[in-house]
């Protein structure tokens, strides 16, 4: 909780530790109720400070001994703030013996010690370790860890830390020990522990080297049946890295342990990740589609960090999208990879740029708009965001997309040659990339200093009897809070020209053959023009294929000439792209419709566009699906000027409606045809088909007669696997229909399974039919908590962030249950309700009614007190002018 008034911390603030540290010797006494660490450290001076004062951070812990060099220190001799504890004028070096209590179990914030059904576990990026012991908790503090776990051998069975086990053996009590060491220095936010009751799969795997290393992943009992998928995922990701970019395994044994209370997805702590059990447990019973590739994204995500992140690390916060961009890249890198196909490569795209248009685009158009790397901050933790993971990952990418996946190799070899065991800054990696290329990048680096998202609009005119083809493209960026006047980006704009038989042109710019379809052109000032000559005809261009930039395209497509791309782009991600289009801009139309109580009608040209994808065999199933899905009502909202929520929901809901009726027998003869009998498999070609009949039969509930329920209910009761249950329930909930039979059977069959309570409270949280009303009654249900991060979720903001309809209930009353919730939460774990605080962020944008009450909401939570930094720094920014 916030005891001093909160303080903004800058980049450009930035000094070297005073003291470096060289070793850290940590013992715990584990206890739920009083824990007592014991904490050896070696420390120098640092040469490259002025300082020679000792500061140490320390939180929520209470100091019991502290001894420098031998001797306990006198009260005189250092100073206990609230957060910090000091050695003024320390020596050259120094041991500093330091004994702390803390009480694990009445940590709700889930950030440093805590406990989690009954076992220890612990979180400590960004600022956790500062929770368990006083230190120089910064990441630019790399030291080697040894660790002694002591604990109840009942109740704890299982003690783990990060790197090597080196003995372990029963005490007096009933208590026993494991002693760790981590042979490589490390940050203290990479630090962690468990002391749990745990079952392990667990395997030797060779590594190309020949090396043989032990590879766990540890669950609670019961679970065992779910860790296949993410053991295979770890093997998977170990041999990509070596592939890909020659890095190998550099520990003897590598530990994924699940558990069930987690901020966020899950942490890279050196040696020993620790998992949120949504990203570990599977198996076709109870996860979807979606959650296994969530799975395989997740494990690889974390392996990744081995080198990006903890070999290589941060200076400081500020540089946070140095580890997480990077490695959010080569998660989506590994996901594509392991699809292997050309198109399964582009669906895995096309879900990245919905991604960014449906939560990093609003983040940076919104109050809480910051560049890639930040300038300054309140509370580090709102600052693991879209911007910085996946625009962050955008940002890693246009470097492929500029000098070539060998060009990027090249660069990551040098990154590594240069920084390995270091802690450095974004643009450590930019010159890496540059010099390893001999190219210039310093205009790049506006990517990283810049917020908001760049407009390029283009403009074409072809010349017949030149047979010259210009485009122009200018940039624009919209200010940001703190930043206005933003100079041009350097941006990679890859472009393809269709001719009148749908095929991609040869290329050439200026005379110069290209040598491919399609050409990256370098955008770097504010206009610039591009030539394309020997072009026989005038062509349809297809901008920015692959999305090979994040930001947002606008030239003037003609229908005919979107329907020619829909139809016809060689880039899948344009081509779908091109749909997209088709759709918005009939939504936009709708939506302005629906306001104006005009009637509501839809194109024949649209539907048979549609039509024409849903049926066409020589697509991936997993295309057609993403083409067929209209853009989100986020998305719809984001392109409006005052935004009319309900409205919106009722224009999408007529076209989808629409839809449903004219498509009714291809959309069935979809729902037979890509039926995947026999045992399930997650692959990406089964998953597809999944999801292209799931698709179908959702429209077929849109307005459901008695064949398509039956056809819902069937599917629904005997579903080999939980995608396919749950997409029929799903869809049952969305028709309309009375489903509480349903939903009952459903929650007695699942009810002693975590995560699929979680879809059942989610799947209710979203439907269009579930008011504010219906949320309160959900949360009396004995399976609802608040303390759980997974569960609060699954209710609240999938209903606060994905059922707009609902949130924006024109009497207000759901705003009122957001700040009600934000406060509760804000009690119990302050990141968790920060992450709800963020609702709000788009408020100026709704019409003025609805814009009323959504102030008065915020300001009742910046009222609350107390408030910890993190929610009063989301709602003060939202409320800021
Ligand atoms: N690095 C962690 C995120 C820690 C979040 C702290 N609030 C997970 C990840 O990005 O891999
Ligand atoms: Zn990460």
């Amino acid at each position: 909780m916030r005891t001093d008034s909160p303080q903004t911390i800058f980049r450009k603030d930035y000094t070297p530790p005073s003291y470096l540290v060289h070793t850290v010797e940590l013992g715990f006494d584990l206890d739920p109720a009083r824990t007592i660490v014991a904490n050896r450290v070696t420390l120098s001076r640092n040469p490259a400070s002025k300082s020679k004062d000792l500061v140490l951070h320390g939180e929520e812990i209470d100091l019991v001994a502290l001894r420098m060099n031998g001797k306990t220190l006198a009260p005189g001799q250092y100073v206990l703030g609230s957060h910090t504890l000091t050695i003024p004028k320390a020596p050259a070096e120094v041991t500093l013996e330091i004994e702390t209590l803390c009480a694990p179990e009445l940590n709700t914030t889930l950030s440093g010690l805590y406990v989690s059904n009954g076992s220890f576990y612990t979180q400590c990026e960004a600022e956790g370790f500062r929770r368990i012991t006083y230190f120089p908790d910064r990441p630019d503090v790399m030291a080697k860890y040894t660790v002694m776990l002591r604990a109840d051998k009942q109740r704890y069975p299982v003690l783990l830390s990060n790197g090597n086990l080196l003995e372990q053996g029963d005490l007096d009590g009933g208590r026993h020990y494991a002693k760790w060491e981590d042979p490589f220095k490390k940050p203290s936010y990479l630090f962690a522990l468990v002391a749990a009751r745990l079952v392990c799969q667990e395997e030797t795997y060779t590594l190309k080297s020949g090396r043989e290393v032990l590879l766990q992943v540890w669950v609670e009992e019961g679970n065992l049946d779910k860790t296949d998928y993410a053991m295979q995922s770890l093997k998977n990701s170990i041999r990509w890295d070596e592939e890909r970019f020659g890095l190998e395994l550099d520990l003897d044994r590598f530990m994924i342990v699940a558990v069930g209370d987690f901020n966020m997805g899950a942490m890279e702590n050196k040696g020993l990740n620790i998992f949120n059990t949504k990203f570990v447990l599977a198996n076709p019973r109870v996860a979807t589609d979606i959650d296994y590739a969530g799975i395989e994204a997740v494990v690889g995500h974390e392996y990744f960090h081995n080198w990006t992140g903890n070999r290589v690390t941060c200076r400081d916060w500020f540089q946070l999208s140095l580890k997480e961009g990077l490695t959010v890249f080569r998660d989506q890198e590994f996901s594509a990879d392991m699809i292997g196909t050309a198109s399964g490569r582009a669906v895995t795209r096309i879900d990245q740029v919905r991604t960014l248009r449906q939560a990093q685009f609003p983040e940076d158009a919104g109050p809480m708009a910051h560049p890639v790397r930040p300038d300054s901050f309140v509370e580090i933790n709102n600052f693991y965001t879209v911007t910085v993971y996946e625009k962050g990952a955008e940002v890693v990418r246009m470097y492929q997309t500029l000098l070539g996946r060998e060009g990027f190799r090249k660069g990551m070899d040098l990154y590594f040659q240069r920084h390995d065991e270091q802690a450095v800054q974004c643009d450590d990696f930019r010159a890496a990339m540059a010099d390893a290329n001999g190219r210039d990048l310093a205009q790049f680096e506006r990517w990283y200093s810049q917020a908001g998202t760049p407009v390029v609009t283009a403009s074409t005119r072809y010349d017949a009897a030149a047979q010259t083809y210009d485009i122009t493209l200018s940039q624009r960026c919209p200010d940001t809070p703190g930043q206005t006047g933003k100079l041009p980006f350097h941006i990679p704009v890859a472009v393809g020209l269709l001719g009148a038989d749908g095929k991609d042109m040869a290329l050439a710019l200026d005379g110069e053959v290209v040598g491919a379809t399609t050409a990256v052109l370098e955008l770097k000032e504010a206009e610039q023009t591009f030539r394309f000559t020997s072009v026989r005809e005038q062509p349809v261009p297809s901008i920015l294929r692959d999305f090979s930039a994040p930001v947002v395209l606008e030239y003037p497509y003609t229908d005919a000439e979107l329907l020619h791309l829909f139809r016809y782009d060689s880039d899948a991600v344009n081509r779908w792209e091109a749909g997209q289009r088709l759709a918005m801009a009939r939504l936009l139309k709708l939506t302005a419709a629906v306001a104006q109580g005009a009637t509501l009608a839809l194109d024949d040209t649209f539907i048979a566009a549609q039509r024409a994808v849903l049926v066409d065999e020589t697509l991936d199933a997993a295309f057609r699906e993403l083409a067929l899905v209209l853009p989100s009502e986020t998305i719809i909202a984001e392109q409006m000027e005052v935004v009319d929520p309900h409205a919106i929901h009722a224009a999408r809901q007529f076209m989808r409606r629409t839809i449903a009726r004219e498509l009714a027998p291809e959309l069935l003869a979809q729902y037979q045809a890509n039926q995947t009998p026999g045992p399930y498999s997650p692959d990406a070609q089964s998953a597809g088909k999944r999801g292209l009949k799931n698709l179908a039969l959702a429209y077929l509930l849109i307005d459901p007669g008695s064949a398509e329920l039956k056809l819902a209910q069937r599917q629904f009761e005997q579903a080999t696997n939980m995608t396919d249950r749950a997409a029929a329930l799903s869809a049952l909930i969305h028709s309309g229909e009375d489903v509480r039979a349903s939903l009952q059977s459903f929650y007695d069959d699942f009810a002693g399974e975590a995560l699929v309570v979680d879809k059942w409270f989610a799947m209710q949280g979203a439907a269009p039919n579930t008011d504010v009303a219906a949320v309160r009654k959900l949360m009396q249900h004995p399976a609802f908590t608040l303390k759980n991060p997974n569960r609060a979720r699954s209710l609240l903001f999938s209903f606060c962030n994905a059922n707009p309809s609902q949130f924006h209930a024109k009497d207000g009353s759901a705003y009122d249950f957001w700040a009600e919730h934000v406060i509760a939460l804000d009690a119990l774990n302050p990141q968790v309700a920060a992450r709800l605080a963020r609702s709000m962020d788009r408020w100026r944008r709704y019409a003025p009614a609805l814009q009323d009450q959504m102030r008065a909401a915020l300001e009742r939570v910046a009222r609350a007190a107390p408030l910890s930094n993190d929610v009063m720094e989301v709602v003060s920014k939202a409320l800021a002018n």
